[in-house]
């Protein structure tokens, strides 16, 4: 029986040391990291995915001299909760108040951020951390992340854009960090988070040689001039976080760093499309728009260049991978699993058979009653399946705690033949048939409702023991 290596690593408690744990106390030199996260962007908007033109060469870059996942998922497809999964490499749901967006950590739940701290490295950040979050004071806040350096911006930034000069705050830090310790630097890149200056558009052409008709749009969007400027004028943002990424690596060469630091490249969740009634397609949405991120990484000492890795990948699995990498244990409590083996095995396509398949998801994105984007979703490389569930009756009157776990509306998506998860084939008895045979049929069953606390409302029910 295959279980899920998150679920394997929770029950045996699993301690990884690389190479017998020598690395944190003196033995191989512990590399640095930089994690680079863009704010509301999807896998596909990176032309390395194969659907956009949009040129970002550093993220190729990247890719080329590292590892290109296309199979990388934020745990949840808001900010917070997924912020929250890489600090804590826990799924959103196994957070507490930490799932919310608006809410906070709480303490009780240790960060790769403060472990990498106590063990001597020199942690400090840019640009947005974990949050938003109301209650910092109550859990962990951005200052978990360390020294801030904010300080350097950019003169007269086009308009929708913020003024921080990620990549010169990160040479910042590089010039004054204390050089006997190995880093960790969390670069929040604010861009491309809504909302896009209304011109921008012109700048995308301009700089980085994008003209509108070249903007792709998702299918399910009407293709007027219009909406082709509001894509534009998000995309450049793209380009423009881009840039200061090749302005990192380029510091990290300068400064003979970039050969022993892993250096990651994802957004913390899907872009935000506003486009009236189909806007839950992105951001804050289940759908693959919502939770399926650009994920590249490299690490030249270590890790073997040129591959395209297709093993589902979450953001719960970022800190083991950190931990791992600078050979130090990972807390029993943390659910995810390292990539370390995976990255160093110098393999491509499927390097792990039992990473086949990603459960994502959503309690609250400060919606209120009687919305509700409650929702849990598993995919794998053929079918995704979701449910979502309610906050407020038929009558719009709060549910009974008991009765919020209850599932009122099911989804069935053939990636193959709907990639853009627009046909819901939940009501097809022939689908319905179908799908009792295809392999997430048995997650539904088994480890979807015991990390997620949801039966599934049809495809799961015939193995589940009921609730
Ligand atoms: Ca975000």
């Amino acid at each position: 029986m295959r279980l899920h290596g998150a679920v394997i690593v929770g029950l045996l408690c699993v301690v990884v040391a690389r190479d017998g744990g020598a690395a944190g106390q003196g033995g191989a030199q512990q590399p640095n990291i930089l994690f680079f996260i863009t704010d509301d962007e999807s896998a596909v908007e990176r032309s390395a995915y194969g659907w956009s033109k949009l040129p970002t060469p550093a993220f190729d870059r990247v890719a080329k001299d590292g590892v290109l996942f296309t199979n990388g998922f934020t745990t949840a497809p808001s900010c917070a909760p997924s912020r929250a999964s890489v600090l804590t490499g826990r799924h959103f749901w196994e957070l507490e108040q930490g799932g919310f967006i608006q809410a906070f950590i709480p303490e009780k739940y240790p960060t790769v951020s403060q472990i990498l701290a106590d063990d001597g490295y020199e942690v400090a950040r840019t640009g947005k951390g974990w949050g938003p979050g109301s209650h910092p004071t109550l859990g962990i806040a951005s200052e978990s992340l360390g020294r801030k350096f904010d300080r350097e911006t950019i003169a007269d930034p086009p308009k929708g854009v913020h003024d921080n000069d990620y990549a010169g705050n990160f040479a910042k830090f590089l010039k004054t960090r204390d050089a006997s310790k190995p880093f960790f630097f969390w670069a929040g890149v604010m861009e491309p988070h809504e909302p896009s200056g209304p011109d921008n558009y012109r700048l995308l052409e301009k700089e980085f040689g994008v003209s509108l008709d070249e903007v792709p749009l998702p299918p399910f969007m009407e293709d007027t001039p219009r909406k082709r400027q509001a894509r534009a004028n998000f995309l450049y943002e793209i380009c423009l976080a881009d840039r200061h990424l090749a302005r990192m690596l380029a510091s990290l060469e300068e400064r003979g760093l970039l050969e022993n630091t892993l250096v990651v490249v994802t957004a913390d969740n899907g872009t935000a499309i506003s486009d009236g009634s189909q806007a839950l397609r992105g951001k804050a949405s289940p759908y693959d728009l919502g939770c399926h991120v650009p994920l590249a990484m490299m690490w030249p000492a270590r890790v073997p260049s040129g591959r395209t890795v297709t093993d589902f990948v979450s953001f719960a699995d970022f800190a083991p991978t950190f931990l791992e990498a600078a050979g130090l244990d990972v807390p029993a409590g943390m659910t995810g699993r390292s990539l370390d083996p995976m990255l160093t095995s110098g393999k491509s396509g499927r390097v792990e058979p039992e990473r086949d398949f990603m459960i994502t998801g959503l309690e609250w994105h400060g919606e209120f009653d009687p919305e509700s984007r409650s929702c849990r979703s598993i995919r794998d490389d053929r079918y995704a399946y979701l449910v979502r569930y309610a906050n407020v009756d038929g009558q719009g009157q709060p549910l009974d705690t008991a009765a919020l776990v209850m599932p009122v509306k099911e989804e069935l998506y053939d990636l193959e033949k709907d990639p853009w998860q627009l046909h819901d084939l939940a009501s097809d008895p022939a689908m319905a048939a179908a799908a009792s045979g295809f392999s997430t049929g048995h997650y539904l069953a088994t480890v979807f409702r015991q990390e997620t606390g949801v039966t599934p409302l049809k495809y799961g029910a015939a193995a589940s023991t009921g609730r």
